[in-house]
């Protein structure tokens, strides 16, 4: 019998409210695989390592060989991981999942072992720039059927706050234009307010709603230390990258002082940004993203390592993650025995034109579907008429003019 072989792969970038990059893989039987390629803030960069270094040697490959291929671009590109190679990477394999379903008539996680559980608790974001439109917030999102609701307040004396927006559009850090907007950062005041608001939060919604928050980047292991013990009143489901994790031992200090859960990840690419957080059970959360840390093929690696340390995990979903990776997300969810919830921000009406997708969101929960392969598709009509503008995530200082992490 002669095996399918893949006869093109076209990078698609569009930009329905803000930009997305897709990667199609078309196999000379005529099957079509779709793979998430975005990279807030950096989605040129994909395109062309998609484009021109990964797309010609894709050409005559057996699409079915997932994890050879897999290796192929890992090992072969000598220079390895990183958000940029793994994202690309992240892509290939996911069209070449969804061509695998497809081509076997059946979901994705049909093929991952079948499912673990009937759907995939989901949580979304809930912000304001003071405690009682914050609270409105949140109760919209209660009355939505969610039951983890992440929240994310402003901070008095600051114009901007990460998560935090103004007016009645949704959430889009990414700004159009040609360069970062910057905004001013003030760590001792959100320490001051953050536990204040967080425990009003708690006192509002009762002791059941799964209450989880954001830190972004910005604290340091001292800093975060104290935060995580003054919040363990609130009885967070989590408190996220309360410190830049690079050197993954400095989360022994947090650890040794609160036992707030803590949840790290979304910026790591690979195991190995996350293997010493794991096992050493410094997390009880990894947030590695389906896209950004190489697809299907590399989040089971890290499920399966966090497995024996008892670590769950709450893969990123935010806008810039597409429906196709939201897709993908919830067949690992749905397969994954210690895969605890996935985030899920919402999109706006552009999005879900220009990706048609199986999944469904219902009473706080997820479910990936039932159609072959991923169950998300492009259609390429509508992604046409938005075409990619630039756009930057922020960048932060603090009040005396240094960087730090937005
Ligand atoms: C955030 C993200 O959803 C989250 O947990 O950390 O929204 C993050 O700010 C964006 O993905 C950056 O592009
Ligand atoms: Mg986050």
């Amino acid at each position: 019998m002669s095996r399918d072989r893949i006869a093109a792969a076209e990078v698609l970038i569009t930009s329905p409210g803000r930009n997305h990059v897709a990667l199609k893989i078309t196999t000379a039987d005529g099957v079509v695989g779709w793979g998430d390629a975005t990279l807030n803030g950096r989605e040129l960069a994909v395109a062309s390592y998609l484009r021109d270094h990964l797309a010609p040697l894709l050409i005559g490959r057996d699409p079915a060989r997932i994890e050879d291929t897999w290796q192929y671009f890992y090992r072969g590109a000598y220079w390895r991981r990183g958000p940029v190679t793994m994202t690309a990477i992240g892509a290939v394999d996911l069209a070449l999942w969804d061509i695998k379903g497809k081509t076997a008539g059946l979901p994705v996680y049909e093929l991952l072992g079948g499912a673990v559980r009937d759907r995939v608790l989901s949580y979304t974001h809930a912000s304001g720039w003071d405690l009682p439109e914050l609270l409105d917030s949140v109760d919209a999102q209660r009355e939505r059927g969610f039951r983890a609701v992440r929240a994310q307040s402003g901070v008095p004396g600051l114009d901007t706050v990460y998560g935090v927006h103004r007016g009645a559009a949704g959430y889009e850090p990414a700004g159009r234009g040609a360069a970062p907007h910057e905004e001013v950062w003030d760590t001792a005041a959100y320490l001051r307010h953050a536990p204040e608001v967080l425990a009003g939060v708690r006192e509002h919604v009762g002791p059941e709603l799964h209450l989880l928050h954001d830190a972004h980047h910005r604290l340091t292991p001292g800093e975060a230390a104290r935060l995580g013990r003054a919040l363990e009143p609130v009885d967070l489901f989590w408190l996220e990258d309360v410190t830049p994790a690079e050197n993954q031992e400095v989360l022994r200090r947090v650890r040794a002082h609160t036992t707030t859960p803590l949840a790290i990840g979304e910026v790591f690419n690979t195991v190995w940004e996350c293997q010493t957080l794991i096992t050493e059970q410094l997390i009880d959360f990894v947030r590695t993203c389906v896209t950004h840390a190489g697809g299907i093929t590399h989040l089971r690696r890290i499920a399966a390592l966090a497995e024996l340390w008892q670590v769950q995990l709450g893969p990123h979903g935010p806008s810039d993650v597409s429906p196709v990776a939201l897709g993908a997300s919830l067949h690992v969810g749905l397969s994954t025995p210690n895969f605890a919830i996935q985030e899920y921000m919402g999109y706006g009406e552009a999005v879900h034109e220009v990706f048609p997708h199986s999944w469904r969101y219902a009473d706080g929960h997820l479910h990936p579907g039932d159609e072959p392969g991923l169950g998300v598709s492009v259609d390429e009509d509508a992604a046409a008429k938005f075409p990619y503008e630039p756009a930057y995530l922020p960048v932060a200082r603090r009040r005396d003019g240094s960087m730090t992490d937005w």
